[in-house]
């Protein structure tokens, strides 16, 4: 309880120069939490619901089990409506999961399966966040060509054949090293040397050309790493600064697996979903563009310990580095330029790296205390 009270001070402090941020609703839920053992994976979103039915769209979100969709799901349902918003993977669902919402299996290479789903619920938004990461991919190749491209041509093709609004999110690993690096900017040189990569730059060209070709509302965000509380990453290469927070909590030891001075840019998950659903939301005449870069904080392992470290001081870390996701670092931008999204569609980041720190420390501990109690 001592570690909260002091997070929680330190929150208190930071919400001066960002009111916006979880802070409040950090305050909020643990209250929640000592009252009503409220979940604390209830913290982010603030948009009310849709005033009317006819306005609310009926959402699939693929590869939900992974580290965004459980999330983003809970964001939606509270804008939508519960029903509105189904999660499907190819895995058995957690029971608060099962619990939470609607729930199906779905299997984006098998495209009689995506059809009856798409038609059976009488789906308007596609989601799609099934994707073999960089480091993954790295050491599977041929999973990560069947996932991320044979996937993707699936899911282009319902979402043409439906109408469908589509969401696929790109990252910072469709650039390479031959791309400026700080900052990226929107459009340059994308040669990336990972099949993660190449599958990403296919997903934006393949987006945008059913979009011209076909009228397909193709929309795509290049997310930075994502920093996420209460979901893990699964084999990317910026999931160091997702496993720190736990190591911090739980042991105080860390290894590192990226040298301690790589800068990568990050963002942490409640800005990623919140621009992923407005994003969503924006006109389609507003968008310029079909795929934008979205940017909050770039750090390095190095300035990301001396954060935590401010918190927590005895942490100690180690560090051995991976030469697979220390070369695919080494070739991603540091920072992404983002005026475009901040102009034509009202992006704006809330939290920066002091923040998220607070953040994450506060949610890891409480969501370990809750874990104990019950
Ligand atoms: C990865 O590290 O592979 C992902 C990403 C930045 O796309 N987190």
């Amino acid at each position: 309880m001592m570690l909260v009270m002091q997070l929680l001070r330190g929150a208190v402090k930071h919400a001066g120069s960002s009111p916006q941020c979880s802070v409040e609703r950090l305050i909020s839920a643990v209250r929640g939490i000592s009252s009503s053992s409220q979940r604390l994976s209830d913290l982010g979103g603030t948009h009310p619901p849709s005033s009317t039915d006819s306005d609310r769209p009926k959402v699939l979100i693929t590869g939900g089990l992974g580290q965004l969709g459980v999330g983003l799901a809970k964001l939606l349902r509270r804008r939508f409506g519960k029903n509105n918003v189904i999660l499907s993977d190819i895995r058995k669902p957690p029971n608060h999961v099962y619990h939470n919402g609607p729930f199906i299996f779905s299997d984006i290479l098998d495209y009689k399966n995506l059809r009856e789903i798409v038609v059976n619920n009488n789906i308007s938004w596609l989601v799609h966040y099934s994707a073999v990461l960089s480091a993954v991919g790295e050491n599977n190749v041929a999973l990560a060509k069947e996932v991320n491209i044979t996937g993707l041509h699936n899911i282009l093709d319902i979402a043409t054949e439906h109408g469908l609004r589509v969401f696929v999110p790109s990252t910072i690993g469709a650039f390479g090293p031959s791309s400026p690096r700080d900052p990226t900017p929107e459009l340059c040189v994308q040669r990336p040397r990972t099949i993660y990569g190449v599958s990403k730059v296919h997903a934006e060209l393949m987006g945008e050309y059913y979009n011209h070709r076909y009228g397909l509302d193709f929309r795509c965000l290049r997310y930075p790493g994502i920093i996420s509380a209460d979901s893990q990453p699964g084999g990317g290469t910026t999931d160091y600064a997702v496993q720190i927070f736990h190591a911090a909590v739980k042991t105080g030891c860390f290894e590192c697996n990226l040298r301690s001075d790589t800068q990568l840019p990050m963002m942490y998950i409640d800005d990623c979903l919140r621009a992923t659903l407005e994003f969503m939301e924006a006109p389609a005449d507003t968008l310029v563009s079909r795929t934008y870069n979205i940017n909050s904080m770039s750090f390095t392992p190095q300035e990301l310990i001396q954060e935590i470290q401010k918190v927590l001081p005895d942490l100690k870390v180690t560090y051995n580095v991976d030469p697979v996701r220390q070369a695919i670092a080494d070739g991603w931008p540091m920072a992404l330029e983002d005026s475009a999204a901040r102009r034509d569609w009202g992006w704006k980041h809330e939290c920066d790296l002091s923040e998220l720190v607070h953040s994450m420390l506060t949610r890891i501990t409480l969501g370990n205390q809750l874990a104990q109690a019950y």
